[in-house]
């Protein structure tokens, strides 16, 4: 009788352990949060609405040259020359490749920081974006 004690507390706890084991498993997702839920769509439908910033290619400058927005904020140049103007960041990280007159391109800024940037068909013609 003794010799069967311990195989038999073994297989109880295993027993245990299994049902323990497969309860944790079958667990039911948690309930998704509803406050996410209500949040989620307008947080989609602000990102397709970005706050917008317009920049101007005119007299081969950059109008305003330098410019303060939040992350998130979509940025448009639009060519006022008669010439093709770029906004190619410094760093390479963006390019709108040349711009035609009454053309726009734009972009979202995802990143915290200054971002410097230029045209690449005239290098002094240069300009800033701040973002925060
Ligand atoms: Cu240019």
């Amino acid at each position: 009788m003794k010799k069967l004690l311990i195989p038999t507390l073994l297989a109880i706890l295993l027993v245990i352990t299994a049902s323990l084991l497969s309860s944790f498993l079958k667990k039911p997702p948690i309930e998704k949060d509803p406050i996410v839920n209500t949040v989620r769509p307008g947080k989609a439908a602000a990102e397709k609405n970005p706050p917008e910033k317009t920049i101007e290619m005119k007299d081969f400058t950059f109008i305003p040259k330098i410019i303060k927005v939040n992350k998130g904020t979509k940025i448009s140049w639009i060519n006022k020359d008669k010439i093709e103007h770029s906004a190619t960041a410094d760093d390479k990280t963006f390019d709108t490749k040349l711009i035609r007159e009454g053309n726009t391109e734009s972009l979202v800024v995802t990143k915290t920081g200054k971002i410097t940037y230029h045209c690449s068909s005239h290098p002094n013609m240069t300009g800033e974006i701040h973002v925060e």
